[in-house]
């Protein structure tokens, strides 16, 4: 594809993402097209850019998974790019070959780098070329060589899906009965969720960190690493946490893990935004797997070099070269508010959010799509919102993230913010005491307090009353109603609730 000047974008996603990527296009002075969904019709993304074309029903599979779709929409409206944000199509080599065969800058890597890199074998073949660590490990998963593998490494070993991510086709095996059944059991997870039932072996590493080097490539072959994430505090392989620099990193291992990184980006002959992931054993660090796309926690990184991301990503599609990057200064957490009714094992929560009050000030960044009135549907991802703060040092960031879950109230679908401030909140977050093992080690039991559920239950019952939308499964979702010595804010209180009724 012959670089050109984006005048105007299509951005194939929705959600705070696609407000995110809008928002950097219009300060670029770059028109943008919303793609939506039934579900979708009054969105904020919709909104907010300059057209906006429906391209079908609101399941995945007929919308925003709709390549025909949306590359039609994209020739319907004469846009020269399209932006994938994270998720849906963002990692589809056939997506980023479609748009090229219909002369549309792909805002990502291109189509084969996407194809070799999604593969974890052959990602891990690149890596080992490249010199990066990996973790001692077997590309197969028939019996006989996972026998012979796990007599040579020991157990515990792991099994996983070659087209996983996320941990799905996962197994750990700790002793050789187990074996069989668990080789069985991933192979089959794997094909059903991903079509491809190959798994692979590693030796299984206990407690490690997950620490990720963003990385972004231009269409000349330069590559520039901007820093590490620390993303160990997951939930069931889902990021609820990030943060930036890791702590406890010492500059001789940033310095190792980031070669690694850069010199795999360039093995694989790289391009645009992507994302190195590895897992950290004290000094000792394993690559894991890279994603081809920009990642949600992107925001951490972009407070610390002071750069916007997405203004690179475009400029890098039109062909412009990337810049080394200045010393990083201070520190940032990100936290990701799930629309999740902790009271129901963090179920996806839907409904209308009745009221939403978000914190600000300096040091504080909200990424969503969400304000009074919004519809959480059920057909996609839970994300209702991202709440990054930043400070001169960790403490900072941290005590900021704190007094911003104070603030932030949601009446409506239940979320796991106030799970969120408690883990910020937790000694075990304070002293930094990372690791994949975190809220097993630290939170083992968590419940949400009677604050949350008694908000919980004026929510239901005043959506119930209809006067102001329906919050299915309603509740209070602020963290501060999970405060033991909290000031009750207005929501957690009948008091409250009738006063602002009668505003
Ligand atoms: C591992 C591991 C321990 N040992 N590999 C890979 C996919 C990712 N979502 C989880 N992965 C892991 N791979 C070996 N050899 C532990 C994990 C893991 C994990 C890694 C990073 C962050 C959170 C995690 C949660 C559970 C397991």
């Amino acid at each position: 594809m012959k670089p050109r000047k984006i005048r105007k974008l299509l951005v194939a996603n929705r959600g705070e993402i696609a407000l995110r990527v809008m928002r950097t296009a219009r300060a670029l002075g770059i028109a943008t097209v919303a793609v939506y969904s039934d579900a979708d019709r009054a969105a904020a993304h919709v909104g907010a850019a300059d057209e906006a074309i429906a391209i079908g029903p609101s399941e995945p599979a007929q919308s925003y998974l709709n390549i025909a779709a949306i590359i039609a929409a994209a020739r319907a409206a004469g846009a020269d790019a399209i932006h994938p944000g994270y998720g849906f199509l963002s990692e589809r080599p056939e997506f980023a070959r479609a748009a090229a065969e219909n002369d549309l800058l792909f805002v990502g890597p291109p189509p084969e780098v996407m194809a070799a890199l999604g593969d974890k074998v052959a990602a891990r073949r690149i890596a080992v070329k490249a010199g990066a660590p990996v973790v001692p490990g077997v590309e197969t998963g028939d019996l006989a060589s996972a026998r012979k593998f796990a007599e040579r490494a020991g157990f515990p070993i792991l099994v996983k899906a070659a087209a996983g991510g996320g941990g799905r086709g996962m197994r750990v095996v700790a002793e050789a009965g187990a074996l069989e059944t668990a080789l069985e059991a991933a192979s089959r997870e794997a094909q059903a969720a991903f079509g491809d039932g190959r798994v692979f072996l590693e030796k299984y590493l206990a407690r490690p960190r997950h620490i990720e080097i963003q990385l972004i490539a231009d269409r000349h072959g330069e590559v520039v690493a901007l820093g590490e994430r620390d993303c160990s505090i997951q939930r069931r392989h889902q990021k609820i946490i990030e943060e930036s620099p890791a702590p406890g990193l010492s500059s001789a291992t940033r310095a190792r893990i980031v070669a690694a990184a850069l010199n795999l980006a360039r093995a694989a002959g790289y391009q645009n935004a992507g994302t190195a992931e590895f897992l950290l054993d004290g000094e000792e660090f394993y690559f894991l797997e890279v994603n081809a796309r920009l990642q949600v926690e992107h925001p951490v990184t972009e407070l610390r070099f002071g750069r916007d991301l997405v203004a690179e990503q475009l400029r890098i599609a039109e062909g412009g070269r990337v810049c080394a990057p200045d010393e990083p200064r201070g520190a940032a957490i990100e936290c990701r508010i799930n629309a999740e009714d902790p009271e129901y094992d963090f179920r996806p929560a839907t409904g209308r959010v009745i009221a939403l009050t978000l914190p600000s000030g300096p040091g504080v960044r909200v990424d969503t799509h969400l304000g009074p009135g919004a519809e959480i549907s059920p057909f996609y991802d839970s994300l209702a919102a991202k709440l990054v703060t930043y400070g001169p040092d960790r403490e900072a960031a941290r005590t900021r993230m704190i007094a911003a879950f104070d603030e932030f109230a949601l009446l409506g679908p239940r979320t796991n913010a106030a799970f969120l401030r408690d883990i910020i909140a937790s000694e075990g977050f304070a002293r930094a005491d990372l690791s994949t093992r975190f809220l097993e080690e630290h939170l083992p039991r968590w419940r949400p307090d009677e604050h949350a559920t008694r908000a919980a239950l004026i929510a239901a019952a005043l959506a119930a009353d209809g006067r102001i939308g329906s919050a299915a499964g309603g509740g209070f979702a602020g963290a501060n109603g999970a405060k033991a010595n909290s000031r009750p804010s207005p929501w957690t209180t009948l008091a409250g609730f009738e006063a602002w009724r009668r505003r």
